[in-house]
């Protein structure tokens, strides 16, 4: 006999249809807002982020709901991280062949000193989806079960990364500006994305870790550019114009393994690496697959559709129109459920 569909739950069912009818608020939010009587139909908890599998607690999802985020310590193995430093290190020195989707960023202060093909050279790989021994970082059973609460049982693992915080050269550029994940993303509703992000070693303040604004989850999606820094910008590291710079932050102090699980309206960045090592993270933002993508033209998001699309054509030589929701489906992977929209 087939096991009853885990989303015909009625309080998941119920949850997945309130965030498909009440989008996070923002001026790329295209579907109709619900009225009360709906809301009040479709809402039985008090959380408003959280699906209950009966894993995070009622303190964490007080707390996810309150400030954004939620860390968990502990999460992955050092085995795990090993491996996938190792294969990090594999890809920086060449000794692997790489898929054409694989972007290999470089720091603005090194993309243009002498290359040498190893760590120095790289600060960021983006869309690993396509190399196995990285991806499994997505496919943790641990992580997703967490992510389950965040998006239902149809999961799609959306964008890929992991972030090599190289020493900074004196430039300050090994800095990433605040910003909201939601800037990035076609798709919406934003309730239904989290991103998981993974310490690779201690990181605190001294090599740069990641800083919030606990609650701005709940604010809008803001317009976003590329900072006024004198040192420089690294590539596609575009930043919110104008937000309350004395709201209070919160520096997130994490050890090897601990996993912080966001939301993509929290407004983060992280800081710059005063020692001489290199700050590892691994990362991917997932979404439910229930999601639906969104035209972006004409909203703050054209900005970075463009810069996108540009890096598409350049990368695969492709002169015919490419959309943004084109380059998202060929990064989307599914990783459990059922692909049902994204
Ligand atoms: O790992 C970091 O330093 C910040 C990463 C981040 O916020 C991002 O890439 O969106």
């Amino acid at each position: 006999m087939e096991e009853p569909d885990k989303d015909s739950r009625p309080g998941t069912r119920m949850r997945i249809l309130l965030r498909q009818l009440c989008p996070a608020p923002g001026p790329a939010a295209l579907t109709t807002i619900p009225t009360s009587a709906q809301v009040a139909a479709v809402n039985p908890t008090r959380f408003r982020y959280t699906l209950d599998n009966n894993l995070l607690t009622p303190d964490q999802r007080q707390f996810y709901d309150e400030n954004g985020y939620v860390v968990i310590k502990n999460l992955v193995s050092d085995e795990d991280i090993e491996r996938f430093r190792d294969e990090f290190m594999k890809i920086c020195k060449k000794e692997v062949e790489v898929p054409p989707g694989l972007i290999i960023m470089r720091d603005v202060a090194i993309a243009k000193s002498e290359f040498v093909p190893d760590q120095k050279a790289v600060t960021k790989l983006q869309d690993f989806q396509e190399v196995g021994e990285l991806f499994r970082y997505c496919t943790l059973p641990q992580i997703l079960k967490y992510v389950e609460c965040f998006t239902g049982p149809n999961i799609m693992a959306m964008h890929t990364m992991l972030i090599n915080k190289p020493p900074d050269s004196g430039k300050k550029s090994s800095r990433h500006p605040m910003h909201q994940d939601l800037h990035y993303f076609p798709f919406r509703p934003a309730d239904c994305i989290v991103c998981a992000w993974t310490a690779m070693e201690r990181i605190d303040r001294s090599n740069g870790c990641l800083v919030v604004l606990p609650g701005t989850h709940k604010s809008s999606l803001k317009q976003h550019d590329y900072p006024n820094w004198e040192g420089g910008v690294n590539k596609m590291y575009h930043g919110v114009r104008d937000y309350n710079e004395n709201l209070p932050r919160v520096h997130l102090v994490m050890e090897r393994g601990d996993t912080v699980f966001f939301h993509p309206l929290l407004i983060h960045g992280s800081g710059m690496n005063r020692t001489q090592g290199f700050r590892k993270a691994i990362s991917c933002h997932y979404a439910s697959a229930d999601c639906h993508y969104i035209d972006v033209k004409g909203t703050s998001q054209e900005n970075i559709e463009n810069e996108v699309i540009e890096i598409a054509r350049r990368k695969y030589g492709v002169e015919a129109a490419i959309s943004l929701k084109d380059v998202w489906k060929l990064r989307a992977r599914l990783v459990e459920g059922e692909r049902t929209n994204l």
